[in-house]
């Protein structure tokens, strides 16, 4: 078992003295109050400050709290949660996707402590691996640090946490979790009280799910989907204008033999052959792609053969297409993830388009925190390709329809398609809006809180987040390191 203490000191930033200066500069002039969200057709999400309210973690919710969340913490008693459970946890999944869990930096490789004190946030286990610009730990870190400022220029009041979190989209195989839990009995109580971002369904008590760090943050979030609203109007008559077919651009990716995604994508591209009048779907670039050629010619995979190769060839050369025009088309497709065939991050790009949403059957195989909401045809619909006996990611999603008669069938009924596309956008504006996304951790954080039973505490070499320093800094120690 891991020493919680000893742990949370190993993996820190070392940048703890640079940047208390800067965090002492962002404290708020106003005296924070506890704050709630409260959802109004006509403007969305909305700050609300309870002024009556000295002690944060008392508040009471004027709605109930996001059923994933109400969930997935169920089992845990308020003032429950020990520190000693939360490494548990993380240990128990690193055991299950098979991380050497006596190597601190193997282990927390994909974890990110994170700790709420006094209103401000810090981090602790920033590994020294992949520091590169587009690493999830980073944009995590960003995405968090600017949801807890928008919190605080609200004048709001956050209450003292601390959470763990897993940042990689993949979660064990039914196989290992039958191990996992046979392991101790402690295991079972080992479950919750982390965070992820994606989730397999079978692994439902695994973890509880928040936000991808994709959004970026709120304020880039909220330009970026801004500018697709600007760009997309709804309008019946501008809307018939969009292209009459299905639209998706994506990665190649390959990993191994047995991760469905590159095989879900090949499927729908095979679709396209004779199909091009419906479908407009292709990789958008070459990597990965070669890699998938290099298991073509070596045949190691029973569901390769060179005719995929000649297909990866014809597809591959798709325009780019620029997120905030990919309402061009009057339905856009979602693939699985581009490596395991987990979630794909494109979702939540083309939700608020206004095009209808075709979600590639598989996606039932992962869950991410909003798609318990979605309902399958209201908000989507569910298409697959030609089904083959090899994949045993198909789970015959109720509904879902070859993805060629989709689009045949919504040719045939226009304001169907429309309906879909302003549905979807609705629900965008409900659960995935830089609002949204801030109501979510709102209450993620609030319910985290009621659970602990210990106080948090910031270990002396835990960082303040300030704007992007975190990594920056490691860099430059990398650096200096290899110099
Ligand atoms: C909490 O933060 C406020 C404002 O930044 C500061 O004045 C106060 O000393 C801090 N309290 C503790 C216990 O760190
Ligand atoms: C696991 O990590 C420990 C400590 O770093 C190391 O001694 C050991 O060789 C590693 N085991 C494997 C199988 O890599
Ligand atoms: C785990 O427990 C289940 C039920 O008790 C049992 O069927 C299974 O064989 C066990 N698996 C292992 C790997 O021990
Ligand atoms: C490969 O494609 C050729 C024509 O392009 C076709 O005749 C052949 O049946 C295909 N092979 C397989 C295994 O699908
Ligand atoms: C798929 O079907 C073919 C022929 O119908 C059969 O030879 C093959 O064993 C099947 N594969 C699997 C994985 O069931
Ligand atoms: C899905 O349906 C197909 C054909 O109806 C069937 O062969 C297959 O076993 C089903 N798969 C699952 C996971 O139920
Ligand atoms: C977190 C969040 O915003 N959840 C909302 C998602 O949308 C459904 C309805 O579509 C609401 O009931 C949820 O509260």
């Amino acid at each position: 078992m891991l020493k919680s203490n000893n742990d949370m000191t190993k993996h820190i930033c070392l940048i703890s003295l640079l940047l208390s200066a800067t965090a002492m500069t962002i404290a708020n002039a106003a005296v924070p109050h506890a704050c709630n969200l409260n959802f109004n057709p006509e403007n969305g999400w909305k700050i609300h400050r309870l002024k009556e309210s000295n002690k944060v973690t008392d508040h009471i919710w004027q709605q109930p709290a996001d059923e994933e969340l109400t969930r997935s913490l169920a089992q845990w008693k308020p003032g429950s949660l020990t520190e000693q459970a939360i490494f548990a946890a993380v240990e128990d999944v690193g055991v299950a996707t098979g991380r050497n869990v006596s190597d601190p930096e193997d282990l927390y490789e994909h974890w990110q402590g994170m700790i709420i004190y006094n209103n401000s946030l810090y981090f602790t286990h920033v590994t020294w691996s992949q520091l590169g610009p587009g690493y999830k730990k980073k944009l995590f870190r960003n995405f968090m640090n600017s949801i807890v400022q928008s919190y605080k220029k609200d004048g709001c009041r956050l209450p003292d946490v601390f959470m763990m979190m897993n940042i990689e989209s993949v979660f064990p195989s039914a196989q290992k979790e039958v191990e996992t839990s046979n392991k101790s009995s402690s295991s079972t109580t080992a479950r919750a009280p982390v965070m992820c971002i994606a989730r397999n369904v079978m692994d439902a008590k695994k973890c509880t799910l928040v936000p991808n760090p994709y959004f970026k943050t709120l304020n880039a979030w909220q330009k970026m989907t801004a500018k697709i609203r600007r760009n997309c109007p709804m309008n019946l008559p501008t809307w018939r204008q969009r292209q009459d077919r299905a639209l998706w651009r994506g990665k190649c990716g390959f990993s191994s033999c047995e991760s469905s995604g590159p095989r879900m994508k090949l499927g729908m591209l095979s679709a396209c052959g004779d199909n091009s009048q419906y479908l407009d779907v292709a990789f958008k670039e070459e990597t990965g792609c070669h890699r998938m050629e290099i298991w073509v010619r070596e045949k190691n995979c029973p569901w390769l053969t060179d005719n995929t190769s000649q297909l990866i060839n014809k597809v591959l050369k798709g325009a780019v297409i620029d997120q905030a025009s990919f309402c061009q088309a009057k339905y856009l497709v979602n693939m699985p993830g581009q490596y395991q065939g987990s979630y794909s991050r494109h979702l939540q790009y083309i939700m608020p388009t206004g095009s209808a949403i075709l979600i590639w059957e598989t996606l039932s195989e992962f869950d991410e925190f909003y798609y318990h909401h979605l309902r399958p045809g209201k908000d989507f619909l569910w298409v697959h390709g030609d089904k083959d006996n090899s994949s045993k990611s198909y789970q015959n999603a109720t509904g879902s329809k070859h993805i060629v008669e989709v689009v045949k069938q919504l040719r045939q009924n226009e304001r169907r398609a429309w309906r879909l596309g302003k549905a979807a956008r609705r629900f965008f504006q409900h659960n995935l809006s830089a609002d949204a996304l801030k109501k979510f951790w709102l209450e993620t954080i609030h319910m985290y809180a009621k659970l602990q039973g210990f106080a948090p505490h910031v270990p002396a070499e835990a960082c303040a987040m300030t704007r992007d320093a975190v990594s920056d800094r490691i860099k430059q120690m990398v650096a200096l390191r290899e110099a």
